[in-house]
């Protein structure tokens, strides 16, 4: 019997915290060695000329979710799971929902069975949206025994924010129980009212989701996230930061060292108002909350990755296609401000469901833009893409790392390769991608998911239901 049940050959291996060559040598799904002219193994994947990380993490997508109105998302598991291998992301985290005035255990009955679809391991951040002592005392304590170690809470979106007292209840909870927080930080009063006025002034347009929520809103929930977080010394991480704004209110309190840290999207590196203002309703492709900004603001989010503000990348992926769910006023549970529709039958802009697709192409639109135009190096790629989620969410040493012991999740990057985005090209259910005709160098070519091949050259070979779920520490 050979020592090692899969070998990749030849590579050039990329870490959290250097570049170097060797082979992996891979046993029971494992990483088992790492070295140079390892054995032969049963089964040999030559990784010469290919850049090898550990395999993605996107600790942040919408899967599948389940709505009180009884929607859901159009992204299944199964294809969800498919589109993130094939963009190099083995693994993800998920929500579990809370629906207003209902317990844990009765919102979305049979979302985990669901989940059991998944192609790449996958694990859950528990959303709260009614936090009562039930909940809180016995419900959460249970969840974070099986291993759903992270709440998810909002400051906006009617019906799922919390109000202050509610959002310093969960807080205390996490730090009792040793969870992590993650918080959407926008000031749900403060766009209703500009909604309120927009709506007032006859514009419906899609570019008037950014007039409603302009920076402020996002840095003035960040910060108060944060002193709340900081009052309670619970560690949080605020999503989807967009904008300078809300990442100088990250950084001024990492510097004085409270436990905070802040997470970006591709959305936020590469799109701007320019995509918000396509004609004949495409702007709608484009509507996800915290909304796009000007297009300078991109650069001024790439230097708070840079700086180390924001040690995340993750892709917020959500499942509204643009024939259906965006077109739906008020579907999919994320919009405020009621169901306008406009003469033509498109929602207003307050009424389109916040969110766009991008698991699939996460990364490659992270390594084309950082890596190969020299914005950040390779073990900053890694950390972003994979790492610190992982040593933030619970499952350092096991994803996010090339070592042995860990999972062998690789992905063989072939640095020179050119394409363009297209949506037809992608494994996502969802009609459409924000990167249609978007110019990438750099591609996933190989994607091993604990050892074993799950798409090569763009074909998904991983089965519905081969991913595992992971209860996390
Ligand atoms: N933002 C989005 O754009 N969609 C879903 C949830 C969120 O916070
Ligand atoms: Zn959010
Ligand atoms: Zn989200």
């Amino acid at each position: 019997m050979r020592q090692f049940d899969l070998v990749v050959r030849g590579g050039t291996l990329a870490t959290a915290a250097e570049v170097f060559e060797a082979d992996i040598g891979v046993r029971d799904g494992r990483i088992a060695a790492i070295g140079l002219d390892l054995p032969a193994g049963t089964e040999e994947v030559s990784a010469k000329g290919m850049i090898v990380t550990p395999g993605g993490l996107d600790p942040h997508c919408h899967i599948e979710e389940l709505s009180a109105d009884g929607g859901v998302h159009e992204e299944s598991f199964a294809s969800g799971s498919a589109a993130a291998l094939a963009g190099g992301t083995t693994a993800f985290i998920c929500f579990l929902p809370q629906w207003k005035g209902h317990s844990l255990a009765a919102s979305a009955p049979g979302y985990e069975r669901r989940a059991l679809q998944s192609r790449a391991d996958y694990s859950f951040h528990q959303i709260i949206t009614d936090p009562t002592p039930e909940v809180l005392e016995r419900e959460v304590p249970a969840l974070a025994a099986r291993g759903v170690q992270s709440l998810k809470v909002f400051l906006t979106y009617d019906p799922l924010r919390l109000t202050d007292a509610e959002f310093l209840r969960v807080l205390a909870t996490a730090k009792r129980l040793g969870l992590m927080v993650t918080v959407h930080c926008e000031n749900f009063d403060a766009i209703g009212w500009r909604i309120e006025a927009l709506l007032a002034a006859g514009q419906t347009d899609p570019i008037a989701h950014a007039w409603a929520r302009p920076p402020v809103v996002e840095r003035e929930a960040t910060y108060r996230a944060i002193a709340l977080a900081e009052l309670v010394e619970q560690p949080i991480q605020v999503f989807h930061v967009s904008c300078e704004a809300a990442a100088a209110e990250i950084a001024r309190a990492q510097a004085r060292g409270v436990k905070v840290w802040g997470e970006t999207c591709p959305q936020y590196l590469t799109l701007s108002h320019a995509d918000l203002l396509k004609p004949d309703f495409e702007g709608a492709k484009f509507v996800c909350s915290p909304a796009l900004r000007e297009a300078g603001e991109n650069e001024r989010v790439w230097k708070r990755i840079q700086d180390g503000t924001l040690g995340v990348v993750s892709s917020d992926h959500c499942g509204f296609s643009f024939a259906t769910a965006k077109r739906a006023p008020g579907a999919g549970g994320y919009g405020q401000g009621g169901a306008t529709a406009r003469a033509d039958g498109t929602p207003a802009f307050n009424a389109i469901p916040n969110g766009v697709p991008g698991i699939e192409t996460r990364l490659p639109v992270l390594f084309s833009e950082g890596v190969s135009k020299g914005r950040i190096d390779l073990p900053t790629f890694v950390r972003l893409s994979s790492a610190n989620a992982a040593s933030l969410f619970g499952l350092g040493g096991r994803k996010g790392t090339l070592a042995p012991g860990a999972d062998a999740d690789l992905v063989l990057w072939d640095p020179d390769a050119e394409r363009t985005i297209h949506n037809g090209a992608l494994h996502h259910a969802i009609d459409y991608t924000p990167w249609e005709g978007f110019a990438v160098k750099g591609w996933p070519s190989i994607t091993i998911r604990r050892g074993e091949v799950a798409v090569r050259d763009g074909e998904v070979l991983a089965a519905p239901g081969s991913g595992r779920f992971l209860a996390r520490g």
